[in-house]
This record gives C-alpha cells, structure tokens and sequence, in this order.
C-alpha cells in the first residue's frame, strides 16, 4: 500500500532509504490487523497475557527498567531562532538536531518492520482536529496509538484530503539511555524520537504532537492546545457546564475527569461526564466563548492508586481490551498495583518475584492504555465535531503549603498570571527527583513548544471585545497540615468545590474579595458530611498573607527570568498582586 499523497509517499521513502527496515507495513487500523500484531508480541514476549477470566484481551508490557517515564533532559526543541524556543526548552538548532537524529536512525530499522501510522487527533470530520503521521518500527506503539487516537483508514484520508500532516519518526533504537532523545521541528510540524518505547516518548500523537507540535500550531492559528482535562458536571436541572483543568503530571487529572459525586449529589441528581482527561483543544467559536476538543480517543492514565474508592470509572473501564505497563500480577496473573486492594502481588513489574526489598511492586509510573468508550462516564460530546463550550478553567499543583483550597481569578489577565506562576512538586512520571516544588506554568513545563513569554502573551491575546471567556480558578487538593496529613478529602468530594465554580460562573454563590483573588467561606461550600478541622479550615479556606508577599516576589522573579519577553501585563498583575498584600 502507499497513499494518494506524494509527500507521504516520498517522506516515507526517504525514512525507509535511511532507517533500512525489513519491511514496511501501511497501518489500516483494522480489528485483523490489531490481532495479528497482538498475537506477533504475544509470541515474541512483548504483551504477555493477563488473566482472560477476569480481563479479557488485556495485556502486560514490561518495558526496559531504564525507560520508564519522560526525559525531560533529553527532550529539545529546534527552531532557527533560539528564542523562539525560550528558556522554558531544552534548544538545538534544527540543522544539529537533525544531524544528531539522523545519524541514530542510519539503518536503525534492519530486520524490522517499519509501520505507517496515519491518525487524527480529535473526532474524525471536526474542524478543530489535526492529523499526523507516524512512523515507528514498535508494535507496540502500534496497539497504543490504536486505543489514544483515530488511527488508520479514515485518518489517511482526511490527510490525503488536506494534503498535511505531523511528520513523527520513532524508533525505539537499542534502548540505550545515553542513545535516546526526542526532538521537535515546530517550523517544519515535525518530531524525530529515538532510544525510548515509554508512552510520552513514543507515541507521538500524544506529547509530542498534541501539546508541543500544536502549541505551535495553536499560536499561529489563533487557538489553544493545553494539557487539561475536560469534564462535564451536569446538574439536576439536566445543565451540563464543561470544566477544562491543568493540572501536572500524575497530580489526579484522571480521577477529577472520572469523579463520582458524593452521595448526596449523586441522589440529588448530578452526573460527571468524562469528555478527555489530559488534553484539550479550545478554539473562540462565533458566540465568543472558548470550544474545546479532546484530541485523544483513550486514556494512558498512571496505575498507582486508581482504586475502586479513588476512580471506580477507570477500574471499571480497565476490566477488558486494555494494555498494562510496568504493573505487578498477581498469583491468578491480575494486573496489580500499589493502591489497588490488600491482595500481595506475586511478580513484581520487573517480572521478578515480589519482594517488598526491591520496592515497589508496580512501578510508579505504570501505565494503563485503554479505549475512552469504556468508561462508564464517557461523554458522547467527546465525539461532537464542534467540541463543548467551557465555562471555567481550573489550574492546580501539588503544595503542601500556602495555596489554599480555591480561589478565583478577578478577571482573565489576572487567571493568566495564576496560570503563569503555578508551582508544584515533582512526580514519578518524568525521571528525575520526586517531590522538588518548581514552577509548572499551565502544566506546561515539560509540554509547551515555545517561549512561554510568547505563550502567556498568547493567552492574553483572548481577551478581546467580543469574547465570552470562562472564569479561571486554582485549585490545591494537596495541602497539608503541620502533622503532614492532607487536610482535604479529594477525590469525590472535589464535586463540591466544582459547584461553588459553577454557582461562581452563574453568578450564584458567593465568595470573598482577597489580596490573592476570590476566596469562598467555608459556608459558600457544601461541606454537608465532611468533617473539617479546624485547622483544615483555616488552611483551606485562608490567606497567609506573610507566606504570600514571598510567593509574589518569587513570581515576580520567575517573570523577570524570561527577561524583555514576558508581557508587560503580566508584570502589572504581579505588581498588582504584590500591592494589595501590602
Ligand atoms: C502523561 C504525562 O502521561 O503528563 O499524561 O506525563
Ligand atoms: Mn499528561
């Protein structure tokens, strides 16, 4: 097979010219082609079988115990101008970038197969989607692509329609540490990714296309790509409000777009509706307000501590067709991991047999990747070609101290700059240490492909005459008492801050004006059957006004770090910010 497109015809040429592979296979996305690809690994060892009782058609990946998460080290981004790139990125010029690439692709692919993997990001016939086209010598990125995006057929010909798409080239080379990186060619929509078969490095369409690629896009063209969840909250009036929320990595974004509503809200009649739980796509529709798609079609969520009391939606979507990543079995060959149930593993995820001596049994970042329509939460809206308007965005990190429960944005520069300085710590699914407090604009760290000074000056550029723009919020699950226990529930019980947003975005509750932003009293929430102490609500619920002139000149430091760049609007909110702590 080849395509009705030259350009995809000749770049694939010239890969297999380069790379040598034994053969080259044009994916189809066909449930046939899936199973022959599976039974391959299956004989090859790379998917070994789970219990097919208890999970039908799931699958273990043990992947190399040095490749195990992001490397944000060894990640770049190549553009002509340095600047371009900005602080916030790893920088090679794209003339190095590709000599450097190119040369650990030379003839990397002998005696494999090398796979033409065209999908879209987004639903299929949406003006909002992008395509791009893959090309890796992993089956295993294969089956994952298949479940995260609309890969095959239909792809192929929205790109032959459009005649463009993101070039990825990926190979998962000897897996060599000191051979691996990833690197990005905005200005020419391409990726080269060498030396790693984990998720955020390889398949393509997800971090590296879809947050890095199109934020590059999204600037050009007047749009957003963000590393948010979409969730609807339906009230029981039958109202859906969408709720887009950044959050980093490994911080609950899987859990908050799969919430269960406490009890109470669930009898009174509010349902939760999973429409994407890592990236988001916005756009101003002619109304005004922000239109937002999830790019992907499935979820590659981390396995430790999903449980049926913190994310029942995910386990539940997690019982069939489904890959497993670095997790621990049980002696009935289950999939396990540290926060599912009491049981004790039998093998841990490097195959070995479990012993708490050698940590943990799963590996933190384990990973599951399964089809979206499993989830009993799955929104249908996911699917709508014209995506689902926003009425509030949530920005959040992982403090311990200082950053109370909820606050709001006086207006939408003022939600930029608490989008710009959020900080949080660091967690297992990038290498790296554990725990470190850094700055983490919007969760774009690791993600966004440009200068974020252009990036918030982008943001900025939102706030026009005609725009109905949705209310912007922080949130902190994370704080922590003196004793080190965390003072709020989370999980289900975040429904009730998402309520005090909505009753914020319909002008209906109530909160208070404060030097950091809107505050709620504890009254404005509904805390029926949560039991706060008093130092809980305290913390949650107030301004440490001395901790906070700190946190607003260290802000101001981090904006000064980007130097000329960094709007001047946002110096003001700072300015602003640091005046009424006074
Ligand atoms: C992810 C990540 O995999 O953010 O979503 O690392
Ligand atoms: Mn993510």
């Amino acid at each position: 097979m080849t395509s009705r497109l030259p350009a995809l015809n000749d770049w694939v040429d010239q890969v297999a010219a380069l790379t040598r592979p034994a053969a080259i296979h044009w994916c189809d996305g066909s449930d046939e082609e899936n199973q022959a690809l599976v039974a391959r690994m299956q004989a090859d060892g790379t998917l070994l079988p789970l219990n097919a009782d208890t999970h039908p058609n799931c699958w273990l990946h043990r992947s190399h115990p040095e490749d195990v998460a992001r490397v944000e080290h060894l990640t770049f981004v190549c553009t002509e101008d340095r600047d371009d790139a900005g602080p916030n990125n790893h920088w090679m010029s794209p003339a190095d970038g590709h000599a450097q690439m190119d040369e650990l692709f030379e003839g990397c692919m002998e005696g494999r197969t090398m796979y033409v993997i065209p999908y879209c990001m987004g639903p299929i016939d949406s003006p909002l989607s992008r395509c791009g086209v893959e090309i890796t010598d992993s089956p295993y990125v294969v089956a994952n692509m298949r479940l995260m995006t609309r890969m095959g057929a239909l792809a192929l010909a929205r790109i032959e329609r459009e005649g463009s798409f993101v070039k990825g080239l990926h190979s998962t080379g000897e897996l060599d540490p000191k051979r691996r990186f990833i690197m990005h060619f905005p200005e020419e929509l391409t990726i080269k990714s060498y030396g790693s078969g984990y998720g955020g490095n390889a398949l393509l369409g997800k971090k590296c296309h879809a947050l890095r690629i199109a934020s590059w896009q999204a600037r050009e063209e007047g749009w957003l790509a963000e590393h948010m969840l979409i969730v609807g909250i339906e009230n029981p009036q039958g109202q859906t409000h969408y709720i887009a929320a950044a959050f980093p990595s490994a911080c609950g974004k899987t859990n908050l777009a799969m919430l269960i509503p406490p009890d109470a809200y669930r009898e009174a009649g509010w349902k939760v509706w999973t429409v994407g739980d890592d990236i988001c796509w916005m756009r101003p529709g002619p109304d005004g307000r922000l239109w937002a798609i999830n790019p992907e079609a499935g979820f590659f969520g981390v396995a430790p501590g999903t449980s049926e009391q913190s994310n029942p939606n995910a386990l539940a979507s997690l019982q069939s067709n489904a890959i497993f990543t670095n997790v621990a079995v049980t002696d009935d060959n289950q999939p396990w991991w540290e926060g599912l149930d009491k049981r004790t593993p039998a093998i841990d995820w490097q195959g070995r047999a479990f012993d708490p001596a050698n940590g943990p049994a799963a590996h933190p970042n384990a990973r599951f990747t399964v089809s979206a329509r499993q989830t009993p939460s799955w929104s249908e809206k996911a699917e709508d070609p014209q995506g689902v308007p926003i009425s509030a965005i949530v920005f959040g990190g992982r403090r311990a101290s200082l950053v109370p429960l909820v606050f709001e944005a006086r207006d939408w520069a003022h939600g930029v700059l608490i989008g710009a300085s959020m900080g949080s710590e660091t967690t297992a699914a990038a290498t790296g240490a554990v725990g470190v407090m850094r700055r983490d604009p919007m969760a774009m760290k690791p993600f966004c492909g440009y200068n974020f000074a252009d990036y918030f000056g982008h943001w900025l550029s939102f706030d026009g005459d005609e725009a109905k723009l949705p209310k912007i919020f922080h949130v902190n699950w994370f704080r922590k008492g003196d004793g080190g226990d965390f003072l709020w529930p989370g999980f289900g019980d975040n429904m009730r801050v998402l309520e005090w947003m909505i009753g914020r975005v319909k002008g209906e509750a109530e909160g208070v004006d404060t030097p950091i932003g809107i505050l709620p009293t504890p009254e404005a929430l509904n805390l029926d059957g949560v039991d706060l102490t008093g130092e809980a609500r305290e913390k949650l619920f107030g301004v440490d006004t001395d901790g906070w002139k700190a946190e607003a000149a260290s802000i101001g430091e981090y904006l000064s770090s980007y130097g000329e760049a960094m709007p001047d609007a946002l110096h003001a909110q700072q300015r602003r910010l640091a005046e009424a702590l006074g």
